[in-house]
């Protein structure tokens, strides 16, 4: 396999998607016995099925989170650890995974677009969001700061769900890579059906600065056919090859 064209100027992007994490046990979405063909999205994944019954958006949650800690960071994960270790400041890696992984393997520099479905927040209130390991599958877990000042307010999973905003500072931090990059930008898109946005949208963006994309995916992406390079297979046997390891 080529090696990914990298010079002293390149400053590369990273995006991933679930399919990084399939190899670490954890299931996908759109996949054949994927999450979404087991719950309907707008019932577990948005604010109305959340009001509407907040047990089972929680017991889904809570599910996902115990696969998360049973789970380990594969070859794919360390490979864009390492990768990063080389590059530094020239690397970004954002992801649409909330399982934590890229972290557990050493990634710092970054961003979750989506969430950590171990981490918990206030429903109500402005406290900073927090690790929580809890599993809460007939228990609905309230806010202590609210209970304090005389309100029941139920605690949510810090997730982003659809038809909810992404975070602006994370939106701004991956803007201005970009810009910063122009043409030196190489966008990686790996393990991502391109199905969600805004994160899809990132390769249009990517190309309009004259950047050079990649996916790596095992299956056909929708948004496949915006990238200039396809690599078709298992990020865990192609992410190692593709960077040199
Ligand atoms: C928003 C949390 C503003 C839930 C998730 C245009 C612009 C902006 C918004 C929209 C738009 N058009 C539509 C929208 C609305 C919506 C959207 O995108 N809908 C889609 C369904 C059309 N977007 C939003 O609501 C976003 N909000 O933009 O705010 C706004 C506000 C109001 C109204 C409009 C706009 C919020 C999106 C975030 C939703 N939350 N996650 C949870 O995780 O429980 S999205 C969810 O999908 C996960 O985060 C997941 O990561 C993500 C994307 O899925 P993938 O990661 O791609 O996973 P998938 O299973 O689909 O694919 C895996 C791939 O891996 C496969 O292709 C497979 O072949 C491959 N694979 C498998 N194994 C391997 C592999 N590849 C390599 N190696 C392997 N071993």
């Amino acid at each position: 396999m080529t090696p990914l064209p990298i010079r002293k100027a390149t400053r590369v992007l990273v995006l991933t998607g679930a399919g990084v994490s399939a190899e670490s046990g954890i299931a996908t979405f759109r996949a054949g016995g994927g999450l979404w063909e087991k719950h309907r999205v707008e019932q577990v994944a948005s604010m109305e099925g959340f009001v509407e019954d907040p047990q089972l958006v929680w017991r889904f949650y809570s599910e996902r989170r115990k696969g998360v800690l049973a789970a380990e960071p594969n070859a794919g994960h360390y490979a864009l650890a390492e990768l990063e270790q080389r590059l530094g400041d020239r690397f970004l890696l954002t992801t649409q995974n909330v399982d934590g992984l890229h972290a557990r393997a050493g990634s710092e520099r970054m961003l979750e677009l989506h969430g950590n479905v171990c981490m918990t927040r206030c429903l109500l209130c402005a406290r900073e969001p927090f690790v929580d390991e809890t599993l809460y599958l007939d228990s609905l877990p309230k806010c202590e700061l609210c209970g304090e000042e005389g309100r029941d307010t139920i605690l949510r999973p810090h997730i982003v769900w659809f038809g909810e905003s992404l975070d602006g500072w994370v939106l701004s931090q991956i803007d201005d890579f970009i810009s910063e990059a122009g043409s030196d930008l190489l966008f990686l898109a790996i393990g991502t059906a391109g199905a969600v946005y805004p994160a899809a949208s990132l390769v249009d963006v990517a190309r309009r600065v004259g950047g050079v994309s990649y996916l790596i995916n095992l299956d056909e992406a929708d948004n496949a056919s915006q990238f200039e390079h396809v690599i078709r297979g298992k990020s865990g046997e192609v992410l190692p090859r593709l960077f040199g390891l």
